[in-house]
């Protein structure tokens, strides 16, 4: 892996709608590959499937713009490489033991989410595929009541470290292990990933539109679909779904 790291710039502004979609229209109008936005809040921010992502000031709202070099495809990797990034660069703040990896693009605190991440793209025919890596952690303040348990670094180390700060290591560590997917392929970002993941041999529940399964998270397949055992037996590769963590077993198991 070469040591030289690539040229990137950030940009830090006091209030979006939402990064990601401030850098899909920049991207659409030629912005350059490795260019990141950072907002101080949100008033739109946006998870997977049109869900709100809670953006308030004190946390980090940043995105970054990949383009493909031709002939490199599967940037939907991408959303691996963004999470061990924040792992490894959260690893200054938290014990880098506590933080996990959860199927496909959430980072961890003790099992409470402490990043979410999205990637979008608007690229047309004709033109090198490019992405939005959309990068929420809750710095200094998290959501309560939902369904599954969040947390801020502040609740860890008291403190919440300054976004700014934390959008440079990110970014920083995101261009590291960008490196390395380009130069190595997915493998070792599949073996990084798996070594930090949460849930893996155990019982979890997937949520599909329209289905529920349950079963054991077996594995990563090496193109990123989760691997789930049934109860039946039966073993499915998903490519997009909603993992719930910690479940029983059903009566009869
Ligand atoms: C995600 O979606 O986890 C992706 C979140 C990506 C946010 C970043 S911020 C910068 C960039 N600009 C954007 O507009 N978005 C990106 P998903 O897996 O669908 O999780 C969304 C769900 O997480 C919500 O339905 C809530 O239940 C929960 N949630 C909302 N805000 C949260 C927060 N701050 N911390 C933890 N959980 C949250």
């Amino acid at each position: 892996m070469s040591t030289q790291p690539t040229t990137w710039t950030l940009r830090s502004v006091p209030e979006l709608s939402s990064t990601n979609e401030t850098l899909l229209e920049q991207a659409a109008l030629g912005a350059a590959d490795n260019s990141w936005l950072r907002a101080d809040r949100q008033t739109a921010g946006r998870g997977r499937r049109g869900r709100a992502w809670e953006s308030p000031v004190g946390n980090l709202l940043l995105s970054g713009l990949v383009r493909a070099r031709p002939g490199e495809g599967m940037l939907a990797q991408l959303s691996f490489v963004a999470a061990l990034a924040v792992r490894e660069a959260l690893g200054q703040w938290v014990p880098i033991a506590r933080l996990r990896l959860k199927w496909p693009n959430d980072v961890l605190i003790d099992g409470a989410k402490v990043c979410g991440i999205l990637l979008e793209t608007r690229t047309r025919p004709q033109e090198l595929p490019w992405v939005v890596v959309g990068i929420g952690i809750n710095l200094a303040y998290h959501p309560v009541g939902l369904e599954r348990p969040a947390i801020s670094l502040k609740v860890i180390s008291g403190d919440a470290p300054d976004a700014d700060t934390v959008a440079r290591a990110v970014i920083a560590a995101f261009d590291t292990w960008r490196r390395r997917w380009r130069e190595d392929g997915f493998a070792p970002i599949r073996a990084a990933w798996l070594a930090s993941a949460s849930g893996l041999g155990s019982r979890i529940e997937a949520r599909l539109t329209g289905r529920t399964l349950s079963g054991q998270f077996l594995d990563l397949a090496e193109d990123g679909a989760l691997v789930l055992r049934l109860d039946s037996g039966v073993v499915e590769t998903l490519h997009a779904a909603d993992v719930f963590e910690g479940i029983s077993h059903a009566a009869g198991d």
